[in-house]
């Protein structure tokens, strides 16, 4: 298990906190062996003292930054620096406090200096890492803190996603040493640094971790807690649930325990209610004494009442039957990459709301803390998927398997104790067909579900039903079909004889809750034919049609959402399907409505209002 917790920095009255995003040094090993830069110690001296360095923004994916196709396509180590002051108070007393240094995400395989002294390496992109830097920074005082970051993009058989690099030995095709990543998954490979770096203090003994588990009771919301404290085995609790105009609703002490609040604000997803997303603040204090020394930590958590359940059926969310209309998403944008922009974020949430979405899919892994806390407030239903997309033949291996298992200890730490999250995703098109995914896919929803037994866990298949390893694991069906596009393409005629027998397949067999996960088609903006052609926007228009006349029928049934593929146009790996990446977005790349978005637009509001 993982040791300790990964609260969201946060400044209090106890804590600082100091950004730094900005623009870093920046250089890619483009050595042979891609490893001068571990060779030569490039983290022993400023970068640019070893080589010519760029500029490179952070938060932001490094691909498209340059005019350089070689660094667009690099795979291997690239390598980040920041020089920075710390306040003579952070660095003066390390008995009382401590310095943290947390990377929101990079992606891959990260490895951090300060000072020339290694830090941390985290295995992983999509989730933070964090480490105490205290150490190293003692006699620091009145010098930089020079941080280095090198990121490995490189996917191999045990990563997730899974990838594998192909070395190419034709010399009379290949020059000598070529290479190229082969992925498993329909995304760009976006490498770097994709989410805020920055630096914070808290006190020595200090609030690590917090879980909170809510439950309904007749007209009484339940919050059951744990507070972990580290630095001390003395010390005292005192939490306080506020409202959200900051009245003291109830109040606590110990490290566990129950509050109970009278008539609560119940958390809703949005449209569900006219109050969506309420949000209690959950403060925790801590008074511990060390050798004299009095030490306080205070922090805040927003905390939503609500409770989900799943039925043969249905899916409730606080008693009240749930459908998913939505959208899965990417992290996706031009020039940026995967790099988060707050500028984009609230773009999207406004198109969200414009299109009567209440609910998204984090395909295919976790998406920023930034995001997620903006469901939370605003009442958008998650379900919350690990990295886990393009598992596959070498890939169900007892390695591979025990990675999975710590990414899902990530995610669940990371994301535990928000709202808007109902349900865990552990993969998406696995080959679940195989017979090693059974028992593969029974070990990671097991896990999932000890780490968290109030919600829900799946995957999403797009395995044929009869032969799928992993559905009897999992708590509600999730099917990807492309009828009309990958199967019988151009034929929109069979789509509703197909989606009726993919429905009435898995529920006959499993009888659990079905969300059509994905179904899309690709569509240029702009390119029209009646009647409708293969990427035109009729096209599109069109499948969606079909595929809500059957949703229509089913969702009085076992059908319990709908997700379309995908909100965004989006870019991927070159190849002969791809035109300057994934075309299905009902929104462009640039957030601008294809005829689609209308349709869906109608109906989501429609949807809202009729449940
Ligand atoms: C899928 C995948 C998604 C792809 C999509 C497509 O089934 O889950 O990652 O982008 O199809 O457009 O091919």
């Amino acid at each position: 298990a993982l040791s300790g917790g990964m609260l969201y920095p946060k400044e209090t009255p106890t804590r600082e906190l100091k950004e730094l995003n900005g623009i870093w040094s920046f250089r890619a090993d483009k050595s042979p062996q891609r490893d001068e830069g571990f060779q030569q110690q490039w983290y022993k001296r400023p970068l640019r003292e070893s080589g010519p360095v760029l500029d490179m923004p952070v938060p932001a994916s490094y691909n498209d930054i340059t005019q350089d196709i070689g660094l667009r396509e690099f795979i291997g180590w690239v390598w980040y620096e920041k020089e920075v002051w710390l306040p003579s108070r952070w660095v003066e007393d390390f008995a009382t406090k401590r310095v943290v240094l947390r990377v929101g995400s990079a992606h891959y395989f990260s490895v951090v200096w300060v000072n020339g002294v290694q830090v941390t390496q985290h295995e992983g992109g999509h989730l933070p890492f964090e480490v105490n830097i205290s150490s190293v920074l003692k006699g620091s005082m009145g010098a930089p803190c020079r941080i280095t970051i090198a990121v490995n993009n490189t996917l191999t058989v045990n990563t997730l996603p899974p990838g594998t690099i192909q070395f190419m030995t034709d010399p009379t095709r290949y020059p000598k040493g070529y290479f190229v990543q082969d992925i498993q998954f329909d995304f760009f490979n976006y490498a770097g640094i994709h989410r805020p770096v920055l630096l914070y203090t808290t006190p020595s003994v200090y609030i690590d971790d917090i879980t909170i588990i809510t439950d309904i009771s007749e007209n009484t919301g339940l919050v059951n807690y744990e507070v972990s404290v580290v630095g001390s085995e003395y010390y005292s609790v005192t939490v306080t649930l506020h409202s959200q105009d900051g009245q003291e609703i109830a109040t606590s002490l110990g490290a566990v325990g129950q509050l109970k609040v009278a008539n609560p604000s119940l958390w809703w997803p949005y449209l569900m209610n006219e109050n969506p997303g309420y949000l209690y603040s959950f403060e925790v204090k801590i008074k511990a004494n060390t050798d004299g020394d009095i030490l306080e930590d205070l922090y805040f958590l927003p905390v939503g009442i609500r409770k989900v359940h799943v039925s043969k059926q249905q899916f409730l969310i606080n008693g009240k039957p749930f459908y998913f209309h939505g959208v899965n998403k990417h992290e996706d944008y031009d020039i940026r990459g995967k790099g988060l922009d707050w500028t984009m974020i609230v773009k999207d949430f406004n198109l969200l709301k414009w299109l009567g979405a209440n609910s998204f899919r984090t395909s295919h892994y976790p998406y920023a803390e930034e995001i997620m806390d903006l469901c939370d407030k605003y009442g958008i239903v998650v379900i919350d998927e690990c990295p886990g997309v393009g598992i596959r033949d070498p890939n169900f291996g007892n390695k591979s398997l025990q990675h999975h298992l710590v990414v899902m200890e990530e995610l669940v730490r990371r994301d535990k104790n928000r709202p808007s999250v109902v349900m865990w995703s552990v993969a998406n098109e696995p080959a679940s067909e195989l017979p090693e995914a059974g028992y593969y896919f029974k070990t990671v929803i097991a896990h999932t579900r000890q780490l968290d037994s109030t919600r829900p866990v799946t995957y999403v298949s797009n395995a044929n039903f009869e032969r799928d390893q992993g559905a009897p694991y999992v708590d509600v069906i999730c099917v990807n079909s492309y009828f009309s596009w990958y199967h019988d393409a151009g034929h929109l005629e069979v789509i509703q004889l197909q989606l009726y027998n993919q429905f009435d397949n898995w529920y006959n067999k499993y009888e659990k809750p079905i969300i059509q996960s994905e179904y899309g088609a690709d569509t240029i903006p702009g390119f029209h034919n009646d009647p409708p052609l293969m990427f035109t926007e009729e096209y599109q228009a069109m499948v969606l049609k079909h595929y809500h006349s059957v949703l229509d029928e089913k969702r009085k049934k076992c059908v319990i959402g709908e997700l379309i593929w995908n909100f965004a146009d989006f870019m991927t790996t070159q190849t002969v399907t791809r035109v300057v990446g994934n075309k299905k977005g009902i929104f462009t790349r640039q957030r601008q409505p294809k005829s689609s978005a209308f349709i869906l637009r109608d109906r989501y509001w429609k949807l809202a209002n009729s449940t």
